[in-house]
């Protein structure tokens, strides 16, 4: 907490450290309540600087002592204040001597060193390792460290740090130790310890090369249950990455620990990951389809970030993307893979880009945009966003798109050969893509700086004398704060033709040298029009334009409802087959919501087309379930609102109700058909293919219970009662909570009372509540009542509240501003705790702009009432305060 005003840091202001440290020895003496570090610095002066001055952060913590050279060094020795120690006139070669104090227990940031039931965990990125010592905490500072702990040895059995033990013994006090060592060079945010009572699972695992490795997963007792699908998801990461890549693991042994108190999903420490359980444990009994799927993605994000991120780091955190986006892209590429088939592949196309459309567009229309590479920040935690994370990937992406997939990988391997070992940028990244490519990609930086999501327009022009077919593209950006004007962005735009069977053209691309037919073409636009030409077209073709979504744009295009249907079923990329569906929505979608707004009736039994669409899809059996799940969910209410000038939350919701109880009704009998078809009898698998089945049987269930019938009930509470997976548990519990089944109440205490225990399970008790239709402002103040709520732990706090504030928008959204006033005094409760979790939660009012007058008004001055309470951490001070420029 801080009263002074937060300052902004700039891109531009980017300087050398005037030292560089060589070494780093460190000593904890571990205790809850006063944990003593001394810190051993080797430091020499940087070639590359002029400056003449140590400069060491620290946030918080006690200093006991400092010593230079030998000598203790006196209050005339340096300069301490706001964070900065900065020694004055240092010689060229420093040894640093530096002892503090610090209060783990009293830790409820999860920021620095901080207890979680009873345990010691680190989190250090982006700046939380000056919360232990002094240190030039930037990640352009790497250096080699070794770690000593010491610590009551029943109380914590098990002593953790990055890299290899060396040395371990007993104190002969009741304490004992453990000496690590790193090998490799490194920033100080990837340092970590971990102390504690803890068990593990340990594997080892021959590398291509023939070296062995030892692997472990570490827990609280009694979850050793819960470690297998984690420790395989590590052991195929590895292999992914050696084959795909040709990256090692460079350590003999790679250690990953659950806690239950973690900020956000995981932390790629070297050769120590620190994960939330949520992103560890599983078994069938607890964990969802979407809970594997989602450890398999962050285990394997984290361990690729050892090549993508360790070895090669940012040079300042304003290049995060550098390594979040390339981490991402690699994750998601791998869990493709790890799928296997080709509508597999397009099944997890399509989850990234929902994600993206969902979360991504509004960040890009909204107050908080910025580009993927920042200029400026007041509070860097606020930036680890959809944009640099999401958008990031899908400029790495965009390279692969334009490279192949064989250039990509020359430009990484260039990549690596330049900067192992380094801190450096994203211009860095871009130029290695480019000269091992031969390319110039320098438009290609315009992605890294503009904001914003592009629109591309799409005019075509089919000449049938001459057998041409041509597509204009015209592209714009619309202003974001600090960026009035746009420069044209360089966007591969992947195209197909459609012949009048469905099938795909030979494409022949005027002027593009190549006689060879394909049937993708990849257009690059890279002026705000151009005119592409493609010859030998024999009739007049349906575009399929944006395949596999090239690039993260808006797509404006002029369809016919027939020609959506058409590609609908016929198109040979799946995700616009996806697209299409989703735009023949959107569009009926929309209309209604106009018709409300005018005082009509949301009647959706008119929306004839987009039912046989629907119906067409449901039917089948040639099409991958999961891939059928996602094509008949509709829109959703916020991807809905992105579309509007402005808002009526109630409105949407009333149409897309509308929408899903016409189409439940419409296809009743379908969709009963496929929630027999698509069981899964016998033992529980978290495989795609099964888990795909579930998904389509449980949006079977979700559209029936729409119907709040009594047939539709008994399904739901049948399913509940016979469930042996968490999947059809949950499922068949989130339908009843939807609904006014006479078994509702009763399901739910039964299943509190089954998963007490299980506190992941408990949070999606709560997040399930939230969500539900039936849950007001009152019933969520009343949940948090419930002995199992607390703010405290980010997981509990997230289940309930952000669940209402960011999943529940008819409810959140009440007419008295009731949900905003919540909102408001969330977020002030939480900045006393956890300044992280509250500015996570503070941008939920981001888009108040967009809402109807009456709304915007109450959430402004939700907004203001936050912007005004004093001691606002600078992360909270940074969201609002944006929110209301
Ligand atoms: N690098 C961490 C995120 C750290 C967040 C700091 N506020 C996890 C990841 O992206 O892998
Ligand atoms: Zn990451």
């Amino acid at each position: 907490m801080r009263t002074d005003t937060p300052q902004t840091i700039y891109r531009k202001d980017y300087a050398p450290p005037a030292y560089l440290v060589e070494t780093v020895e460190m000593g904890f003496d571990l205790d809850p309540d006063l944990t003593r570090v001394a810190t051993r610095l080797t430091l020499s002066r940087n070639p590359e600087s002029d400056g003449k001055s140590v400069v060491l952060y620290g946030d918080g913590v006690q200093l006991v002592q400092l010593r230079m050279n030998g000598r203790e060094l006196t209050r005339r020795g340096y300069a301490l204040g706001n964070g900065v120690l900065e020694i004055f006139n240092a010689p060229e070669q420093v040894t640093l001597e530096i002892e503090t104090a610090i209060h783990p227990a009293l830790n409820t940031s999860l920021m620095g060193l901080y207890v979680s039931n009873g345990n010691f965990f680190t989190q250090c990125e982006a700046e939380g390792f000056r919360k232990i010592t002094f240190f030039p905490d930037r990640p352009d500072v790497m250096a080699k460290y070794k770690v000593m702990l010491r610590a009551d040895k029943k109380k914590y059995p098990v002593l953790l740090s990055n890299g290899n033990l060396i040395e371990q013994g007993d104190l002969g006090d009741g304490r004992h130790y453990a000496l690590w060592e790193d090998p490799f060079k490194k920033p100080s945010y990837l340092f970590a310890l971990v102390a504690g009572s803890l068990v593990c699972q340990e594997e080892t695992c021959t590398l291509k090369s023939g070296r062995e490795v030892l692997l472990q997963v570490w827990v609280e007792e009694g979850n050793l249950d819960k470690t297998q699908h984690a420790m395989d998801s590590l052991k195929h990461s590895i292999r992914w990455d050696e084959e795909r890549y040709g990256l090692e693991l460079d350590l003999d042994r790679f250690m990953i620990v659950a806690v239950g108190d973690f900020n956000m999903g995981a932390m790629e420490n070297k050769g120590l990951n620190i994960f939330n359980t949520k992103y560890v444990l599983a078994n069938p009994r607890i964990a969802t389809d979407a809970d594997y799927a989602g450890i398999e993605s962050v285990v394997a994000h984290e361990y690729f970030h050892n090549w993508t991120g360790n070895r090669v780091t940012c040079r300042d955190w304003f290049q995060l993307s550098l390594k979040e986006g390339l981490t991402v892209f690699r994750d998601q590429e791998f869990s493709a893979d790890m799928i296997g088939t080709d509508s597999g592949r397009a099944v997890k196309r399509i989850e990234d880009v929902r994600v993206l459309r969902q979360a991504q567009f509004p960040e890009d229309a909204g107050p908080m945009a910025h580009p993927v590479r920042p200029d400026s920040y007041v509070e860097i935690n606020n930036f680890y966003t959809v944009t640099v994370y999401e958008k990031g990937a899908e400029v790495v992406r965009m390279y692969q798109t334009l490279l192949g997939r064989d250039g990509f990988r020359k430009g990484m391997d260039l990549y690596f050969e330049r900067h192992d070992g380094h801190a450096v940028t994203c211009d860095d990244f871009r130029l290695a893509m480019a000269d091992a490519n031969g390319r110039d990609l320098s438009q290609f930086e315009l992605w890294y700086s503009q904001a914003g999501t592009p629109r591309v327009k799409v005019e075509t022009a089919y000449d049938a004398g001459q057998e041409a077919f041509e597509i204009t593209l015209s592209q714009s950006c619309a202003p974001t704060p600090g960026q009035a004007e746009k420069k044209p962005f360089h966007i591969p735009v992947a195209v197909g033709l459609l012949d009048s069977q469905g099938l795909d053209m030979p494409l022949f691309l005027d002027g593009s040298g190549s006689a060879e037919a394909f049937t993708t073409a990849v257009l690059e636009l890279t002026e705000s029009s151009q005119t592409f030409r493609f010859k030998h077209v024999k009739e007049k073709p349906v575009p399929s334009v944006l395949r596999n979504f090239s690039a993260p744009v808006h797509l404006d295009i002029d369809y016919t409802e027939a020609e959506l249907a058409f590609l609908m079923a016929h198109d040979s990329d799946a995700f616009n087959r996806w697209e299409a569906g989703q735009r023949l929505a959107m569009r009926r979608m929309l209309a209604l919501v106009k018709t409300v707004r005018e005082g009509g009736q949301a009647d959706a039994g008119a929306a004839g087309p987009l039912h046989d669409a629907f119906r067409a899809t449901l039917t089948d059996s040639r099409l991958d379930p999961a891939f059928q799940e996602f094509a008949l969910t509709l829109p959703s209410e916020t991807v809905l609102a992105e579309q509007l000038d402005v808002v009526d939350p109630h409105a949407i919701h009333a149409v897309r109700q509308a929408m899903r109880r016409s189409l439940a009704q419409a296809l009743r009998g379908e969709w009963q058909i496929a929630y027999q078809a698509n069981r899964t009898p016998g033992e529980y698998s978290p495989d795609a293919e099964s888990a795909g089945k579930r998904g389509l049987k449980n949006l079977a269930l979700a559209y029936l219970v729409e119907l709040d019938d009594d047939a539709a009930h008994r399904l739901a509470q049948t399913q509940y009662d016979n469930a042996n997976n968490m999947t059809d548990r949950i499922g068949a519990l989130a339908a009843l909570a939807n609904s006014s089944a006479p078994g509702r109440e009763q399901a739910l205490a039964r299943f509190y009372e089954d998963f007490e225990q299980e506190a992941l399970v408990v949070d999606k008790w709560f997040s399930l509540q939230a969500m539900s239709r039936k849950t007001d402002v009152a019933a969520v103040r009343e949940l948090m009542r419930h002995p199992a709520f607390t703010l405290k732990n980010p997981n509990r706090a997230r289940s309930l509240i952000f669940s209402f504030c960011n999943g529940n928008p008819s409810q959140f959204h009440a007419a008295d501003g009731s949900g905003y006033e919540f909102w408001a005094e969330q977020v002030i409760a939480l900045n006393a705790i956890n300044p992280q979790v509250a500015a996570r939660l503070a941008r939920t009012l981001d888009r108040w702009r967009k809402y109807e007058p009456a709304l915007q008004q109450k959430m402004k001055a939700a907004l203001q009432k936050v912007a005004a309470t004093r001691s606002l951490s600078k992360d909270v001070l940074e969201v609002v305060t944006k929110s209301l420029a």
